[in-house]
């Protein structure tokens, strides 16, 4: 229905990818049944609602946001998103589309893509040569050299404020609570006025492609509302009102895009009045308002730009306008909750009573008790996977800097898409949680840089093969360079985006998304690579040259990050290449990894050097710990296979610090877990939570930037399950704070769902479930003493004997293996098995079943 239409879409073949449907639909008739109908359930009283304690998964605050960055609550359907200010008199929707942007082709400013207006001959050669006899180059020079202004670059457009007067302004207003459910992705305003009680309830559904916005009362004629649109001025619009509909229709000055939005204005009882750009209700009982817009943006080189908006925009609101509100939010609700009940994370947390910005400055002070504490940590959790979702579904652009949300017309970064840390790590939660779905529109970006990013690779590199993109890119296919010395150079980072798709195929062993979607990627970017590294005159290895470890230090030839990169793409282009039978090119790459300097080395104070000579500074706190990513996200370190590398890492880390930004610290939690320290991942999370989040609990860089929430998400996913180096490594890093507890629906790579408890520090019990035959290796101190595995699918017990702590045993598509000790903690499982049950299986007698954890699958 949205104007996006990549090649990648066209070239698909009709069902490229088995999207894994794990989730069960938590549409039990409970769940979406009790808040529909216009009069709503009492407010929240001073003991707290359901919502504010028993889940766990509502922000709530008893005040309106007055400011947008740290206050407002975030709504969105993947193509549209909303924040809520909950204004009691005057209420406001910042609204956006996440295609609408300035610059690109036909922008005021002029358009270069970032590549050369003049060939430069000679100019790259000229930076490898001084690099080669100097060691390295200043990067004002280098950007001298090899950048140049960046011309219509753009930035991320706010769509405009929709606003909701209430006519008269309720006065002495009680009881007010404005809530954010992440569970059912609806945001919720509740207050009391003159006896009356007044509830507004919002959500983006994905369902119907809208923003839906529903005000009622407890007692009937009491909605009376004039609303309509606040638009920037950098774009020519007309709003106009014609019977209930608000259509806002127009194109931005700079570049000529046109957008449309249309809000249907439905009221039950009272009177509709249509004004100049308003349309007014008296005395409904309630009023139901929908909301589509769109742009004529496609994502289509070289133009960006497809068919006028009207129709589509037209054709949707009027579809979800014709159907009732309980059958919106049902359909919204139970969308929603297909992909967010895939994973739940139980820390034996106490949600209390308690508004989530004075939840969050009493873990800050230190103040909050160590169960409300797990609850806002689990929250936080849970907030990365709802912001994903609601920033990131297939059909529009990825999730950028500020995932769809908005309010500026000159956003920080253009809110755009910087591939040297943040788009990726925007992305590391996507399988990991059970989101796979979330990552489409990341693939349908990266494979609609591949023309772009070709004939960037002609003007900048001279040479024929492969895409890059650099530190920055935009919706039209910015690929090339900008002038910002220390953050304009970094053609790694497709390579880095590769990553992306062959893990996804680790995650799922789709073997069609690997043959025709992922491995064409990856071969390219390594021919780009093979024909693009250049001989190192101090050990004959290949090297990138010049390479810049990112917005860190000086131009060098062969940076750790820069290495570490393109030894990852060669060695999973070479994984990739022998399964889908490219023999040829899998020797090719194979040869170029044997012959490439892999970037890890140890320095002089035992760190994990960032360049490949020994320059790093112990004092030095930089927020990039970019020479970290061979141990994460990559798996080129490994506490267990190359201890000697981690613990330079660790090293390398500590001297670091546990300040930094707030997508910094997100990572540190990343790596911390990955060097197996729990504790000091936790250490991180506390850190981010404490001085890097805002009270609506978005990341703070500052300002406000979405990447942290993901790298948080994924971090403490990484706390909990790990399956990078092919073995299955359960609780590897999990912190004396979360002592006890229980996660189901995190997925492994190998198509493995994982559901855990555990006790006292220790897993008590947990259960894979496979989505494809095959061998499976499961690392867990569980398997150090007493433990039975049992099939559950046919009750049969395995017998399974650890070598180096490892367990291997051969899988079956669609069964599930419980592994639960024998000797410790079965009262754990508690949930569902009799005392009988438990003894017998700690008696390793075989029929009889083993307790089940609660799952939802
Ligand atoms: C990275 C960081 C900056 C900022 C920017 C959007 O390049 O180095 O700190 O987060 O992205």
């Amino acid at each position: 229905m949205w104007p996006m239409k990549s090649r990648a879409d066209r070239k698909r073949t009709p069902s490229p990818r088995r999207w894994r449907r794990r989730g069960v639909a938590m549409l039990a008739a409970g769940v979406v049944a009790a808040p529909l109908a216009g009069v709503p359930s009492a407010a929240a009283g001073p003991e707290g609602s359901r919502e504010d304690r028993g889940s766990g998964l509502t922000l709530w605050y008893d005040e309106p946001a007055t400011d947008w960055e740290s206050q407002t609550l975030p709504i969105g359907n993947g193509h549209l998103g909303a924040s809520v200010f909950g204004g009691v008199g005057t209420e406001t929707l910042t609204l956006n589309e996440k295609t609408l942007w300035t610059g690109g082709p036909g922008s005021a400013e002029g358009w270069n893509s970032g590549n050369y207006e003049q060939p430069r001959p000679g100019a790259l050669q000229e930076v490898r040569d001084r690099i080669a006899a100097e060691g390295a180059a200043d990067p004002e020079w280098v950007a001298a050299k090899l950048g140049h202004p960046r011309k219509g670059y753009g930035s991320y457009q706010v769509l405009g404020d929709l606003r909701i007067e209430q006519d008269p302004a309720p006065g002495d207003v009680t009881e007010y609570r404005r809530s954010l459910d992440i569970a059912d992705a609806v945001a919720d305003v509740r207050f009391v006025s003159d006896g009356v009680e007044h509830r507004r309830e919002y959500f983006a559904s994905a369902a119907d492609g809208v923003v839906v916005v529903r005000l009622s009362a407890d007692q009937p004629g009491q909605v009376s509302v004039s609303t309509d649109l606040a638009l920037p001025d950098n774009r020519t619009a007309t709003v106009s009102a014609d019977d209930g509909v608000l259509t806002s229709t127009g194109s931005l000055d700079d570049n000529g895009m046109r957008f449309e939005s249309q809000v249907r204005v439905l009221n039950e009882g009272g009177t509709r009045t249509d004004g100049s750009g308003t349309v007014s209700v008296t005395g409904a009982d309630a009023v139901t308002m929908v909301v589509a817009a769109g742009t004529d943006f496609a994502n289509e080189y070289p133009d960006y730009r497809g068919e006028d908006p009207h129709a589509a925009v037209t054709a949707t609101a009027e579809a979800a306008a014709a159907k009732p509100y309980t059958d919106l939010r049902a359909a919204h609700v139970a969308d929603h909750r297909e992909l967010f009940d895939r994973v739940s994370l139980d820390l034996r947390q106490d949600m209390p009573h308690q508004p989530t910005d004075e939840l969050l400055a009493a873990y800050r002070d230190g103040q909050a008790s160590p169960a409300a504490s797990r609850a806002l940590e689990a929250l936080f959790f849970q907030y990365g996977r709802y912001l994903l979702v609601a920033s990131s579904r297939g059909g529009s652009l990825p999730a950028n800097l500020q995932g769809i949300w908005n309010n500026s017309t000159d956003a920080p970064w253009g809110a755009d898409y910087h591939p040297n840390i943040n788009l990726q790590m925007n992305y590391w939660p996507a399988e990991q949680t059970n989101l796979a779905e979330t990552a489409e529109p990341l693939f349908d970006f990266v494979d609609g840089l591949q023309e772009p990013g070709n004939a960037s690779v002609r003007s900048l590199f001279g040479t024929e093969r492969g895409f890059i993109i650099n530190n920055e890119a935009n919706p039209f296919g910015f690929t090339g360079v900008g002038d910002w010395a220390t953050a304009f150079w970094f053609p790694e980072a497709a390579a880095w985006l590769a990553q992306h798709y062959y893990d996804s195929y680790r995650f799922s062993r789709d073997d069609a998304f690997l043959t025709d979607r992922a491995y064409p990627i990856m071969k390219q970017l390594s021919e780009f690579w093979i024909d693009n590294l250049v001989r190192d005159g101090r050990d004959d290895a290949l090297v990138v040259s010049p390479s810049y470890s990112p917005e860190h230090g000086s131009f060098t030839a062969g940076a750790s990050m820069s290495q570490q990169i393109v030894a990852d793409l060669l060695r999973n282009t070479a994984e990739a290449a022998a399964v889908v039978g490219d023999d040829e090119f899998r020797a090719q790459a194979e040869q170029t990894l044997a012959e490439l300097d892999p970037g890890l080395r140890v320095g002089s104070w035992d760190q994990l050097q960032e360049w490949k000579e020994d320059l790093d500074d112990p004092n030095d706190d930089h927020r990039h710990v970019s020479h970290l990513f061979a141990l994460h996200p990559g798996r080129g370190i490994s506490p267990h296979s190359t201890p000697e590398l981690a613990e330079a890492a660790a090293v390398s880390l500590d001297a670091r610090g546990d300040g930094g930004t707030g997508w910094s610290k997100a990572w540190k939690i990343n790596f911390w877990a990955r060097l197996l320290d729990g504790d000091r991942a936790h250490r991180l999370l506390s850190e981010q939570l404490k001085g890097s989040t805002l009270t609506n609990l978005w990341d703070n860089h500052p300002p406000f930037q979405i990447d942290g929430n993901f790298g948080a998400t994924s971090g403490v996913t990484e706390m909990l399950l790990q399956s990078q180096h092919d073995e299955i490594h359960i609780l590897p890093a999990l912190p004396a704070a979360w002592g006890d507890g229980e996660v189901t629906g995190l997925r492994a790579r190998g198509d493995v769902t994982v559901d855990m408890t555990w006790s006292g520090g220790q897993a008590t019990g947990f259960t894979l479930a496979a989505g494809r035959d095959g061998e499976l290796r499961v690392r867990s101190t569980l398997l150090d003493g007493a433990s039975v595995v049992t099939d559950e699918t046919t009750g049969e017990q395995l017998e399974v004997t650890p070598e180096d702590g490892v367990a291997t045993f051969t899988a079956q598509a669609g069964h599930s293996y419980r592994f639960a000790s024998t000797t410790a903690g079965l009262e754990a499982f508690g949930t569902g098995a009799s005392l009988d049950e438990e003894r017998a299986v700690a008696a390793g007698r075989p029929g009889l079943r083993a307790p089940r954890l609660s799952r939802r699958r």
